[in-house]
């Protein structure tokens, strides 16, 4: 099988699998380029269970090293994961509407504040998630830091207030347009919705944005998808 070597149309891109988590945070970043891509009918999500700890088998971790998800394989077997490279990989392929910029200069912008929502927020909200709650549970928990995860909690927070001020001068989270910083930022608020981190309400700006990402078709793409459930294995 050969592999575009730049833009096609989505329709003529080969079949792909994202191997993943129906309502995970980090599988809904991936889900939500999809679906901005036009891209979701031509994909099969194969379920890996986080609550069953089918990510740290050695199966799975000879599969993706780093024993996360999503990890995206074409049709060839090529494995890709981590966000990031995923939804360049995604976006390199098809071009329309451009999720990483398009110029050098938004290229740098948005690789940058994507990086600094994942440090900034979303990661931090995941290390509080496995470290100072229960997380996946003591079967998949080996190691829990307490302490580390409070710390990552708020810095989390400060992650929002952050995030907050820079919405106050601008309408997305790299400068003027919707980008892949944005679906990272989306990252950090669904995963702080599921662990009942609560955005400080003088985060006007945050939930005004929040509440404007509602209105785009992939976040309510990815709802739907969620909204099904569990998939039955
Ligand atoms: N840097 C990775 C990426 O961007 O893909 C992080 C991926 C990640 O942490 N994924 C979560 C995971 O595998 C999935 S979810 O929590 O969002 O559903 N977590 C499992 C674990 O044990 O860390």
């Amino acid at each position: 099988m050969t592999f575009p070597t730049s833009h096609i149309d989505a329709t003529t891109v080969p079949s792909m699998k994202i191997h993943d988590w129906f309502d995970g945070p980090y599988p809904a970043r991936v889900r939500i380029a999809l679906a901005e891509k036009g891209l979701l009918s031509q994909t099969e999500f194969v379920s890996v269970n986080l609550w069953k700890g089918e990510h740290k088998t050695p199966e799975f971790l000879a599969f993706n090293y780093s024993g996360t998800l999503p990890v995206l394989e074409l049709n060839d077997g090529t494995l890709i994961a981590e966000c990031t490279a995923i939804t360049q990989y995604l976006d390199s392929l098809v071009g329309s509407p451009a999720l990483t910029g398009e110029t050098p200069l938004e290229k740098g912008i948005i690789h940058m504040m994507t990086k600094r929502a994942e440090i900034e927020f979303l990661d931090a909200v995941s290390t509080y998630f496995h470290h100072a709650t229960p997380g996946l549970g003591p079967e998949v928990e080996l190691y829990q830091n307490a302490e580390w995860g409070n710390r990552m909690r708020d810095k989390a927070i400060r992650g929002m207030h952050y995030f907050d001020g820079l919405l106050k001068q601008q309408p997305f989270v790299a400068g003027e347009r919707f980008s892949m910083a944005d679906i990272a930022v989306l990252g950090g608020m669904i995963f702080a919705g599921l662990v009942k981190l609560p955005v400080p309400d003088e985060c006007e700006a945050l939930r005004a944005w929040h509440d404007r990402m509602q209105q785009r078709s992939s976040v309510q793409q990815w709802r739907e998808m969620v909204k099904r459930g569990a998939p039955q294995v």
